[in-house]
């Protein structure tokens, strides 16, 4: 058997493993009004089922996600499945007369496509108008051989809230803006961490432009992936996002047990541009801690010290940690030229689509 017949046969190996596993996931996302309490007023806000953040849709990767997508809101609307690699269902990516005509009020559309070759956290959100702003969830891909042995997971996302779309009147945690800000406190995210047991936190800057700072008091951060992407594992205080980044980071209850903030913040890069300086907290809580430990009430929890909002230097450390897991093999000898064309075709959409 020659070379090719051999590789013919580890490629159909491989492709029964990944078949026989697969699935196709339904889900039905109905984009709606609903109303919301924030900041001490009732906002009508535009949500997925209701539920703000919208639903976390959870797949083995090599699953086939089909979303029908039904527009009850009085805006047209599209939804992005952001950083999941389309191949071969472009029409599916999601923005608005770019890739497909938006979802006009009281019609629907169903988006069908594969995640394959990414573990991780994706998200997915509304890509029309400033909808993104509160049309989103997160989208976390699993390998086929689940070995995902931490103890607890945690998502937390960072979203800004408020109509203007240049400068926010918050920004929040998993859809709470947290203690710092007014009627905040009672309803802040929570997240629970036994002594001596590792957690995943899937942290997505949902934001809708603004970099973010992310930090926890007290405790380290193992990065091990970002996008979707498995990562060389390495430790930071402080993680930095741009919006719609992904960052999955590893964190250890290694500390006395307690609370900690963990808080969130811009990285302002222009200089003289209006924006949001406030941080969203949610709070890091040791299970077992008894109440005088964890100071249920007295005091504030610990506050992390976060970087300037101009701290460039420290965004610059952080980018240069990242690496890949293996060293990556790229072809140096070139043998064949390739010609490409691109081409653009302009479509107006249909008024009643
Ligand atoms: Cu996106």
């Amino acid at each position: 058997m020659g070379i090719f017949n051999k590789f013919s046969f580890i490629f159909l190996v491989i492709f029964l493993a990944l078949s026989a596993n697969a699935e196709v996931q339904r889900h039905r996302f109905v984009i709606q009004a609903t109303k919301v309490k924030r900041l001490c007023k009732t906002h009508n806000i535009i949500t997925v089922n209701g539920m703000f953040p919208g639903p976390t849709l959870e797949i083995k990767n090599g699953d086939t996600l089909e979303v029908q997508v039904v527009n009850k809101a009085r805006y047209n609307v599209t939804i992005h499945w952001h950083g999941v690699r389309q191949m071969r269902t472009g029409w599916a990516d999601g923005p608005d007369f770019v890739t497909r005509c938006p979802i006009r009020p009281g019609g629907s559309c169903t988006y069908r496509f594969t995640v394959q070759g990414q573990e991780g956290t994706l998200w997915w959100h509304a890509h029309s108008s400033w909808l993104r702003a509160t049309v989103y969830g997160a989208l976390e891909s699993f390998s086929v051989t689940n070995t995902n042995d931490y103890d607890d997971q945690s998502e937390m996302e960072a979203t800004r809230t408020g109509a203007a779309p240049n400068v926010s009147d918050a920004y929040t945690i998993n859809a709470q803006s947290g203690d710092l800000y007014k009627c905040s406190s009672k309803e802040t995210t929570v997240v629970p961490i036994d002594s001596g047991e590792t957690n995943l936190l899937r942290v997505i800057n949902a934001a809708l432009n603004q970099p973010l700072f992310f930090k926890v008091a007290n405790h380290k951060l193992t990065v091990v992936g970002a996008d979707a992407s498995y990562t060389k594992p390495f430790t930071t205080s402080v993680l930095m996002l741009g919006p719609g980044q992904t960052t999955d980071v590893l964190i250890q209850g290694d500390q006395p047990p307690s609370r900690h903030y963990m808080a969130a913040r811009d990285y302002q890069r222009a200089q003289n541009a209006p924006f949001d300086n406030t941080a969203t907290t949610a709070i890091l809580e040791y299970k077992f801690a008894s109440c005088a430990a964890k100071k249920c009430n007295g005091p504030t929890p610990i506050m992390p010290s976060l970087p300037a909002y101009n701290d460039t230097n420290t965004v610059t450390a952080f980018s240069q940690s990242f690496r890949s897991r293996e060293k990556a093999e790229v072809p140096t000898d070139i043998d064949e030229s390739l010609f490409f064309t691109i081409g653009l075709e302009l479509n107006n959409c249909p008024p009643n689509l």
